[in-house]
Order: structure tokens, then C-alpha cells, then sequence
């Protein structure tokens, strides 16, 4: 095992990384903007090193002083966590070239699952179920017309570069075509610098599920179940579960035995999540391949009894995975929440300030993932997740009821958070029978936020809508070499009364 590793990263999963370095007896140092130099991450370091100011562009993004950093305090490894660098294929190849270990896939993974057209071509060759469409980039309308044909409206037009929906278009007919690829590709250069689109079939009102997968460098590739994901808005999970309501044991193999083929393909070697649509009739088909860890991992951690971000240091190391897949049941039920510093009565627009109390919900079956505290100051230079709140349970209904319980206790004063909104979601039909689709949580907004949308609201979404993409535009041009994806942040402060602003950056700053 590694003596020492370096955590570039912040906030809760920062935390959650030195914990698990401490329980391994693995010295660890953190790394802090100057917004953060008091941040719990910081604290429960061995050591921590400041790398510049607030903005996630002069701090947490910036590898190369982190690879530097390593060396300096003489760190064996990096754990990128997710979001800043943890998907940047030059980054993991850069901390190889330094002779460092990557706590992650090796970049060839990395770069084969970035690119959808290449993720497509590499899983279809393993025998992986995609949605049906093409595995290049459309030349031309006529083109994507004459495909479409082939299996029928509606069609969805997607970045080849893409991922968390930028520069989707669903097609209903043939004569929305040309404009919509055109808008497409415009959305997708802007997006990642790339105007390669491609088509696939439209599947309407599926769920979100993804598998867990865990593979050594010996050749054991493992699959830990799924989460259903399908609770989100505007590509932002709300709350994520484990299983899934929809997953019976033998979908849950089938699906699992998928994942684990296209990990395979790849050369997949850490913790890694296979994205899936599930159909109503049961069909599932691979979306595109997380090469990180995730948020909602403690999800899978509770109902499979292991620790992911600790095999994710132990798997860099070089140790192999003592299981076999036989020894992966569900047990229970768990249940996510992301408490994030937004106020859903006001089309969550982001609230800040200091966090004058705060009080964690405990008692049996809770966990809570936090980068926060009494006196945190919460500002606008990143994501807006303050916590996980997770629970788990004998069964989903008493997972529920404990989920309610928890958020009850759970105290935060000082800024606006979700947790109204989180407890009015578990209190709905749907929501409590499992009966839900991706679309599910934007359908139902009003009834959740008791602020139904005015004319008001319609137009700050539309106002924040536009600046998130012209705020990405601006961080693509400014930063020459590699792309930010959008992570990176614009002018050091905002003044707050400008709320349309800060919608706009918050958008911009979501890094998982
Ligand atoms: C789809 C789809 C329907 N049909 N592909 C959204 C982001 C990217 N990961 C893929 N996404 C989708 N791809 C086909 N052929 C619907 C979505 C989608 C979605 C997927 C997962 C979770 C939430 C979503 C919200 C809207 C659309």
C-alpha cells in the first residue's frame, strides 16, 4: 500500500477520500484554494498545500502544480475524486509520466469511454446492447434523415464529445432535421470543442440505471449491482437509490455481466459505472461509461457491505480483488440524497452565506458524506452539493421512513437548502411506489416546490439557460490546450443580488 496520496479534490468527496486513507494507515494531503483554507478536507489531512485562489481554473484544475505538489510532499498517488480532473485523459497520462499512480482507469480507458462514437464501436464489437444508430459522426442532414428512416421517429441527435446532455436534440420528424443538427453541432462546439453529432433511436420515458463495476490489474473484473438514477433534473441527480425498484436478480445479472463486458473492452482497470437506459419492456442499453468514482457510490457501499474509494487505492496498489462475483447480493435498501445550497421554491436558485448551525442527522442506519460545518461560507465558485445524506434499511419503504426521519433532524441554518424539497419528494405516490422515469422529476416541479412556474421563473431559467452557455463559451475560448469542460469558473465574485448570474455560474460549476 501506498505510504502517502494526494487528494485533488474538495468538499465531501475529498473528506471521503482521507478517510479512507486513514483507515489504510496511508498519510494523506490535501490541496486547498484559498476560498477552502479552512475546509474540513483541509483539517483532517496530514498536511495540506494551498494551490492558488478560488477560482476551480487557478486551483483545483490546474494538474500540472498538483503532479508538482505530489512530488514536493512526496506523494506516491493522486486521487482525483470526481468532477476537475478526474475524467481528463491527459492528466491521468501526465501523473503516469510522473512516475505517480493514478488512483482511476489508465488513460487509454479514460479517452476510449470519452468520445460516445468510440464508446459505441469499442462495447458493440464486446456484444454490449446500444440504442440503435450510427458509430460515426453524421456527415450531413440528408444523411441523418436517410438513418433515421431506418428505425423510425423520434430520433435524438448527440455530441460525439458529449455527456450530461449538451448538445442534444430529440427529432420528431424529418423536416425538424436540418435545423436541428445545425443547432446540435453549434451546442457541441461551443460544449467541448467539437462539432462531431451523431443519431440515435429516441427511447421515451425510460430510467436511468447504472452498474457498479470494480476491476483489479489482474484480470477480475466485478460487477456490484445497479442504482436507479432516474430522480433528476436538468441532468443533476436529486436522489439516487440501491437497487432499483424495476431490476429483478436476473436483470440484475444480465445487466451486470453487459457492464462487466464493456469494462473488459475498454481495459478497465478501478471503480468504474456503466450507464444504462431500462425500457418498459425490459430492454436496457449502454449509454456511455463513468471512468471515476461517483457521487452515489455509498449507495452500493451500504447494500454491498464493502468500501469502493478504499478498493479503488488498494486496485492502484496493485492488490487483487479477494471476491468473486457470487458474493454480490443486495442486502437491503439504501437511499441517497445530494443536499445542495439552492432554494427550490425560487427555480433553485443558489443561495449563499455562512452556515451559522448546523446539526447531522445520526441514529441507526445513517450516513452522512459532508465538506461542511458550522461557519462554512458558501460561495458561488463551485458545485453547489454541501452533503450527501444517506440511509439504509431492511427494505425500501423502512429505507424511506428512515430517510424522512433523518432529513427532519437535520438541521442547516444560514443558506437555503433542498432538504424541504427532498422530504416532499418522498411523501409523493410515485415516488414511494417507485413508479419513475427520467422525466418523472421535471413533471412533477410544481407540485414539489409549491412554487408553481410564473412568468418570472419561466424567464430566469430561460436568462440562466442562455448565460451557462455563453459563460461555457467564454471559459472554451479563454483557456487554450485542454478543454475545461465547462468546470472552470468566470470573474471572481458576483455580486448577489445578481441572481440570474449566479444561476447561470452554478450551472456551469456542476462537476459530477
Ligand atoms: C438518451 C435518452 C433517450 N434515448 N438516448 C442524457 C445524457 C446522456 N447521458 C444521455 N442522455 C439520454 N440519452 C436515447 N437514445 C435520454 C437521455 C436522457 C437522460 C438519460 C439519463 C438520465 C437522465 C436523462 C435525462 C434526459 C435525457
Amino acid at each position: 500500500m501506498f505510504n502517502k496520496v494526494l487528494v485533488a479534490n474538495r468538499g465531501e468527496i475529498a473528506l471521503r477520500v482521507v478517510r479512507a486513507c486513514q483507515e489504510l494507515g496511508v498519510r494523506s494531503v490535501a490541496v486547498y484554494s484559498e476560498a477552502d483554507a479552512r475546509a474540513p478536507h483541509v483539517r483532517e489531512a496530514d498536511e495540506a498545500v494551498c494551490i492558488g485562489p478560488p477560482p476551480s481554473s487557478q486551483s483545483y484544475l490546474l494538474g500540472d502544480k498538483l503532479i508538482e505538489v505530489a512530488k514536493q510532499t512526496g506523494a506516491e498517488a493522486i486521487h482525483p475524486g470526481y468532477g476537475f480532473l478526474s475524467e481528463r485523459a491527459w492528466f491521468a497520462r501526465a501523473v503516469r509520466d510522473a512516475g505517480l499512480v493514478f488512483i482511476g482507469p489508465p488513460a487509454e480507458a479514460i479517452e476510449a469511454m470519452g468520445s460516445k462514437t468510440s464508446a459505441r464501436q469499442l462495447v458493440t464489437a464486446a456484444g454490449v446492447p446500444v440504442v440503435p444508430g450510427t458509430t460515426e459522426a453524421l456527415r450531413d442532414a440528408s444523411e441523418a434523415e436517410a438513418i433515421a428512416d431506418t428505425f423510425g421517429y423520434p430520433v435524438l441527435l448527440k455530441a460525439a464529445a458529449g455527456g450530461g446532455g449538451k448538445g442534444m436534440r430529440v427529432v420528431h420528424k424529418a423536416s425538424e432535421m436540418a435545423s436541428a443538427l445545425e443547432s446540435a453541432k453549434r451546442e457541441a462546439q461551443n460544449a467541448f470543442g467539437d462539432d462531431a453529432v451523431y443519431v440515435e433511436k429516441y427511447i421515451q420515458g425510460p430510467r436511468h440505471v447504472e452498474i457498479q463495476v470494480l476491476a483489479d490489474t489482474h484480470g477480475t473484473v466485478l460487477h456490484l449491482g445497479e442504482r436507479e438514477c432516474s430522480l433528476q433534473r436538468r441532468h443533476q441527480k436529486m436522489l439516487e437509490e440501491a437497487p432499483s425498484p424495476a431490476v429483478s436478480p436476473e436483470l440484475r445479472a444480465r445487466m451486470g455481466e453487459t457492464a462487466a463486458a464493456a469494462a473488459r473492452a475498454a481495459g478497465y482497470v478501478n471503480a468504474g459505472t456503466c450507464e444504462f437506459l431500462l425500457d418498459r419492456d425490459g430492454q436496457f442499453y449502454f449509454l456511455e461509461m463513468n471512468t471515476r468514482i461517483q457521487v452515489e457510490h455509498p449507495v452500493t457501499e451500504l447494500v454491498m457491505g464493502l468500501d469502493l474509494v478504499q478498493w479503488q487505492l488498494r486496485i492502484a496498489a496493485g492488490e487483487k480483488l479477494p471476491f468473486d462475483q457470487k458474493s454480490f447480493t443486495p442486502r437491503g435498501w439504501a437511499i441517497e440524497c445530494r443536499i445542495t445550497s439552492e432554494d427550490p421554491a425560487n427555480g433553485f436558485l443558489p443561495s449563499t452565506g455562512r452556515i451559522t448551525h448546523l446539526h447531522v442527522p445520526s441514529g441507526p442506519g445513517v450516513r452522512w458524506d459532508g465538506g461542511i460545518e458550522a461557519g462554512s461560507e458558501i460561495g458561488l465558485n463551485y458545485d453547489p452539493m454541501l452533503a450527501k445524506l444517506i440511509v439504509h434499511a431492511p427494505t425500501r419503504l423502512l429505507a424511506i421512513a428512515r430517510m424522512q426521519r433523518a432529513l427532519r433532524e437535520l438541521v442547516i441554518d444560514g443558506v437555503e437548502t433542498s432538504r424541504g424539497f427532498h422530504l416532499r419528494l418522498l411523501e409523493h405516490p410515485d415516488v414511494r411506489s417507485g413508479d419513475i422515469t427520467i422525466q418523472w422529476l421535471e413533471a412533477h416541479l410544481n407540485e414539489l416546490t409549491g412554487a408553481p412556474a410564473t412568468a418570472d421563473t419561466i424567464q430566469l431559467a430561460a436568462i440562466a439557460a442562455a448565460l451557462a452557455a455563453d459563460h461555457d463559451r467564454n471559459v472554451r475560448s479563454a483557456g487554450a490546450g485542454e478543454p475545461t469542460g465547462g468546470a472552470a469558473a468566470g470573474a471572481d465574485t458576483v455580486p448577489h443580488r445578481d441572481a440570474w448570474r449566479a444561476v447561470a455560474r452554478r450551472e456551469s460549476l456542476r462537476r459530477d
